[in-house]
């Protein structure tokens, strides 16, 4: 038995915010899981020290599933981001102590790895196609296999994934929501030519990816996948919004460009006809959002089953402690297709030490028994919260629309 005697939830913002959960157990050893979900964070830090943290107390740390069931299962509103970005800091935390308690990196503890290291991807943005493909030749250069490819809409003044830093893309940037101006026609026009070029100037021994993020009907996004086949892109992401997964029927008769979904997805449920069906190529949802490693790893098999391969969000509203654990389950899990890496700012990687490295294109969680990340509280302590939203979007005439 490995009592846990204690946990707390420290929120920061070294650039951005993170809620970040730090659970000990009685004979000292400590685990850490990440609970931000970017925009709601408060919500989530209320929801682990209000009605969670009471009942892990003297509780045995080693039974992982049985307290994941205990949060899930018994806690009768089950599912919904909130809910299951905080079980997920509890999972994840519990994984980490673990490790340390088997003295073993966590991968060794799901089975141990499957691959050398897993394959990233960088994001190279840019206001318009030139800028955009500059920056990719730069990730190119630094050995990354795959590059999303995000560039400025003509006619529109700002673009989701372009950002005014060439490698830190943050897009909750406001303490009231600012609002943006999107036009899916004047976006359709310009996608093409992007990829057209890319192909020119990068070659095609280079992964090239793009995201919707959610802004198309299924015929319109149907449309972009045949016009982009011709570059044989990676994946389009969240083509279009996902609550009614047979929209994506649509898209699927329409193209062969694979097709990649499910950031905001928290549970198995929100995928299960995606996958099913084969409808999609690769899963998005993450540690952090969908319930931890225990529940991760069970749409990862389910998603095996069907074809379907593991593409994990990772951009710099999941923290160092959802990066890690991502790469420990990229590590080891069979299915695995690709992983998001978006660095991390100076301050953010001081507030959380980590021994996940990047060579060649690819990433490894290091050998530290756990997740092999710390935190420093000091210093978190020096970075106090801010609020923060995500940008809206209207529609030209005011519609408003999905960002
Ligand atoms: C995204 C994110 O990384 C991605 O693919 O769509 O940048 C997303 O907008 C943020 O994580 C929002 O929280
Ligand atoms: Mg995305």
């Amino acid at each position: 038995m490995l009592e846990i005697a204690a946990a707390k939830v420290v929120v920061c913002c070294p650039g951005r915010n993170f809620v970040t959960l730090k659970i000990e157990t009685k004979d000292g050893l400590t685990g850490l899981g990440d609970a931000t979900l970017n925009g709601r964070e408060l919500a989530v830090a209320s929801y682990l020290t209000d009605h969670v943290i009471p009942c892990l107390i003297g509780r045995d740390a080693h039974r992982i599933e049985d307290i994941w069931q205990f949060l899930y299962r018994g806690a009768y509103w089950r599912r919904g981001p909130v809910t299951m970005s905080a079980i997920a800091a509890v999972d994840v935390a519990l994984w980490d102590i673990k490790g340390k308690a088997a003295n073993l990196p966590l991968y060794q503890l799901l089975g141990g790895a499957c691959r050398e290291g897993a394959m990233v991807y960088g994001h190279a943005n840019g206001r318009d196609v030139d800028e955009t493909i500059a920056n990719a030749l730069r990730y190119k250069a630094q050995g990354y296999k795959a590059i999303r490819l995000q560039a400025g809409v003509p006619g529109l003044a700002s673009t989701y994934g372009v950002s005014k830093d060439r490698y830190f893309y943050e897009p909750a940037d406001a303490d009231l929501p600012t609002e943006n101006v999107w036009s899916s026609e004047k976006y359709l026009r310009s996608v093409p030519p992007l990829f057209e070029k890319a192909r020119e100037a990068l070659g095609w021994d280079v992964h090239l990816l793009h995201d919707i993020h959610h802004r198309l009907t299924p015929i319109e996004a149907g449309r972009l996948g045949k016009d982009l086949e011709p570059y044989r892109p990676f994946w389009l992401e969240d083509a279009t919004p996902a609550e009614n997964q047979a929209n994506f029927r649509l898209i699927r008769q329409h193209t062969t460009t694979p097709l990649a979904v499910g950031e905001i997805f928290n549970s198995i449920w929100d995928c299960k006809q995606l996958i099913e069906e084969q409808l999609i190529d690769y899963i998005r949802a993450t540690v952090v959002h969908a319930g931890g490693i225990t529940h991760l790893r069970r749409i990862a098999s389910f998603a095996d089953l069907h074809n379907v391969r593991t593409g994990c969000h990772g951009a710099t509203d999941l923290s160092p402690v959802t990066m890690a654990a991502a790469l420990h389950f990229d590590l080891s899990v069979p299915n695995f297709g690709v992983q998001e890496y978006m660095r991390h700012t100076a301050e953010t990687d001081a507030v959380f030490p980590h021994a996940y490295r990047f060579a060649d294109g690819l990433m490894h969680p290091g050998e530290a028994p756990g997740l092999g990340v710390e935190l420093d509280e000091a210093l978190a302590a020096t970075f106090p919260y801010q609020r923060a939203y995500l940008p809206v979007n209207r529609l030209e005439d005011g519609t408003l629309y999905n960002w």
